[in-house]
C-alpha cells in the first residue's frame, strides 16, 4: 500500500528532482510529511512569488523544470506571477498547490477559489489530480510538457484527500531522452540558397538561442560560418568565445548603433527569437529578408513575418546548414567598420568619474569584478537597458533578464537560484530600489540557505524607468518618487553584510571585497540617470547617422 503524496514524491524523485521551492499551507501536509522522509529538500521561501522566480531559473538555467509548492486560493494565487514568468520567458516549472478535499466539503467554501482556470492561460498545462492511482502518469506528462518545446510552465492541483489516499502500489513511469525531429532537406536548401545570395547576411540570436543545450551548437554555427551577428536581450551570451563577430545587442527596438547593422543587411537569419520578447527590430516591407530558425515556426506579428523557415530541433539543424553554407559567404567589410564604432559608442562615458556614477560607469565596473562566468541577475528597471547594451557576455546565460513578462521583483531570487546551483561562480544580483523592495523579504532565505551572494542595488529613490518614460512623453515629473529604507541597516536586520558606496571608485573594491567574502552581501550605490535622456533619447534621435 501506499499513499497519493508519498506516490507524488516518488515521482518526482523519479524525474531527479531535488529540492521544491515555497510556502506550504494545511492542505499540502501529506506531501511535506512525503518530503521529510524523501531525498528532496523543502526550502522554504517568504513569498510564494519569489518561490516560482527560483523554481522557473532552475528550469531555465538546467532545462530540467524547477518545482514550486503552495497551499490553495491564497498561496496559489500568489504564485501567479511566477508562472506567468516562466510561461512568457519559456522556462520549464512545475507548481503544485493544494487543495481542499474533493470527495467532502467540510469547509464548506472557505478559501476556494478556481485555481485551475487562473492558471490556465499562465501555464502550458493545468491539471487536478482526482485519484492517487494516476499520480505516476500526470506527474510524467507534467514534466514531459513543461520540458518540450517551446518549455514552460505546469500547474498540478493535489486535494487533501487524494493526497492522503492510500493505494495499492502503482509503477512510476521511467523518464527517456525525447530527440526532436530535424529541419527538413527542403527547408535547409531553400534557406541556403538565400542565404549564398544575399550580399550582406547577419545572424540574430533571440531568447530561444540561450536553450542550455545550444551552446555549442550555436558557437559552432558562428565559427564556421563567419556570418557577423547581435542578439536580443534574452539572446546575450549565447555564443561564447570572444567573438569578433557580434555587433552588439539590441536592447531598443529602433535607432540604436546597433540598429545601423540591422539597416545595412539584406538578410538576417534570427535564430530562436521569441515574440514575447520586446521587438529588436522592426520588420517593414522594404527592410532585409528574414529565415527564422527555431524549434517551433514564427509567430507572425505585425513586426515578425519571416520569408522562410528552418523549423525544426535548432542545434542540428544548424550543422546541416553550416555544411551547405561553409566557405561561400563573403562577409561585407562594412559590417567590420560598423562593429568597432558600435561597441565604442558603447564604451563612451564609461571611465567617467562622477558621483553619483553614470550606468555606463556601473556596468563597466560591474564587468570588472565578473568573471567571465560570473552570472548577473537582473531585476527589472531603466538599468536593464543598460546593462542589456553595454554589458558584454563571453558565456551563455551569464547575464539572466526577462525581456518577456519583465516584471519587477525576480531580480533576487533568480540570483539566489544561481548560486544554489553554481556555488563556485560569482553571482551578483542588479535591482533598482523599487524592484528590490518586491521580494527583500528573500533575504532572510538567503542568509538562511548560507548562499555566497552579492545584492547591488542601484538608488535613485525612484521608479526610474517611469519616470523616464515620463520624461520622454513630455509629462511633468511628477508622483513617482519614493523613500528607502536604510538599505545597510536592512540588510544587517537579516544577518546580511551591508555595504553604502559614497565614491565612485569605491564600487569596484566593494563589490570585490563582498566576493572574496563569503555570504550575503548587500551593496547600495546611488545612480545618476541624466544619462537616460542624454544617450537614449537626444543622442539616438538626433546623431545617428545615416548609412553612406
Ligand atoms: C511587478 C511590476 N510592476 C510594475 C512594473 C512597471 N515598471 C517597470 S520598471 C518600473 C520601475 C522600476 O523601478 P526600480 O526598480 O527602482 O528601477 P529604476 O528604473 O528606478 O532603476 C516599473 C514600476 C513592472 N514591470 N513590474
Ligand atoms: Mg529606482
Amino acid at each position: 500500500m501506499t499513499k497519493g503524496s508519498d506516490l507524488f514524491v516518488a515521482a518526482l524523485e523519479n524525474e531527479g528532482v531535488d529540492r521544491i521551492f515555497g510556502v506550504p499551507g494545511e492542505e499540502n501536509l501529506d506531501v511535506v510529511e512525503s518530503l521529510r522522509k524523501s531525498r528532496i529538500k523543502l526550502i522554504l521561501t517568504r513569498h510564494e512569488q519569489a518561490a516560482a522566480f527560483m523554481a522557473a531559473t532552475h528550469g531555465r538555467l538546467t532545462g530540467k523544470p524547477g518545482v514550486c509548492i503552495s497551499t490553495l486560493g491564497p498561496g496559489a494565487l500568489n504564485l501567479s506571477t511566477g508562472a506567468a514568468y516562466a510561461h512568457l520567458g519559456a522556462m520549464p516549472m512545475i507548481m503544485l498547490t493544494g487543495q481542499k478535499a474533493i470527495k467532502t466539503a467540510k469547509q464548506a467554501r472557505f478559501q476556494i477559489v478556481d485555481v485551475i482556470a487562473s492558471m490556465r492561460p499562465l501555464t502550458k498545462m493545468a491539471r487536478q489530480i482526482i485519484s492517487a492511482a494516476s499520480i505516476p502518469a500526470i506527474v510524467r506528462d507534467a514534466f514531459r510538457v513543461a520540458m518540450e518545446e517551446r518549455p514552460g510552465p505546469v500547474h498540478l492541483e493535489l486535494p487533501e484527500d487524494v493526497a492522503g489516499e492510500e493505494i495499492d502500489d502503482v509503477p512510476l513511469v521511467p523518464p527517456h531522452p525525447i530527440e526532436l525531429p530535424v529541419a527538413p532537406p527542403a527547408a535547409l536548401d531553400r534557406a541556403a540558397e538565400m542565404i549564398c545570395k544575399a550580399q550582406r547576411p547577419l545572424v540574430m540570436l533571440g531568447a530561444g538561442s540561450s536553450r542550455p543545450k545550444l551552446v555549442e551548437p550555436l558557437s559552432s554555427f558562428i565559427r564556421r560560418t563567419r556570418i557577423p551577428f547581435f542578439n536580443t536581450q534574452m539572446g546575450k551570451g549565447s555564443v561564447t568565445g570572444g567573438s569578433n563577430l557580434y555587433m552588439g545587442t539590441a536592447a531598443l527596438s529602433s535607432g540604436d548603433y546597433v540598429h545601423r547593422a540591422v539597416d545595412h543587411a539584406d538578410l538576417i537569419i534570427s535564430i530562436g527569437h521569441d515574440t514575447v520578447e520586446k521587438p529588436p527590430f522592426i520588420m517593414g516591407p522594404d527592410g532585409p529578408k528574414v529565415i527564422h530558425v527555431g524549434f517551433t515556426a514564427a509567430s507572425v506579428e505585425q513586426v515578425y513575418f519571416p520569408h522562410a523557415e528552418v523549423v525544426g530541433d535548432v542545434g542540428p539543424s544548424l550543422a546541416l546548414l553550416a555544411d551547405r553554407i561553409e566557405g561561400k559567404l563573403r562577409i561585407d567589410p562594412v559590417f567590420t567598420g560598423l562593429r568597432s564604432e558600435i561597441t565604442g559608442r558603447i564604451r563612451d562615458r564609461a571611465d567617467e568619474e562622477r558621483f553619483p556614477p553614470t550606468p555606463q560607469r556601473i556596468v563597466r565596473d560591474v564587468r570588472k569584478v565578473m568573471p567571465e562566468d560570473g552570472i548577473v541577475c537582473l531585476d527589472n528597471g531603466m538599468y536593464k537597458i543598460w546593462f542589456a547594451r553595454n554589458y558584454r557576455t563571453h558565456v551563455a546565460n551569464t547575464l539572466l533578464l526577462d525581456n518577456a513578462l519583465a516584471t519587477m521583483g525576480a531580480g533576487l531570487p533568480s540570483a539566489m537560484m544561481a548560486s544554489m546551483l553554481y556555488p563556485k561562480r560569482r553571482v551578483l544580483a542588479v535591482c533598482g530600489d523599487g524592484g528590490f523592495m518586491m521580494n527583500s523579504q528573500e533575504m532572510e532565505t538567503a542568509v538562511r540557505l548560507g548562499l555566497n551572494l552579492v545584492v547591488l542595488i542601484l538608488e535613485d529613490s525612484a521608479y526610474g524607468m517611469i519616470r523616464w518614460k515620463q520624461a520622454v512623453d513630455g509629462f511633468p515629473d511628477w508622483g513617482l518618487c519614493f523613500g528607502n529604507p536604510d538599505f545597510v541597516k536592512y540588510a544587517e536586520s537579516y544577518g546580511a553584510i551591508g555595504h553604502r558606496v559614497k565614491h565612485t571608485d569605491d564600487l569596484v573594491p566593494t563589490m570585490e571585497g563582498a566576493f572574496k567574502d563569503t555570504g550575503v552581501h548587500l551593496i547600495t550605490v546611488p545612480i545618476d540617470y541624466v544619462e537616460n535622456t542624454r544617450v537614449l533619447v537626444e543622442e539616438l534621435r538626433g546623431r545617428v547617422p545615416e548609412i553612406a
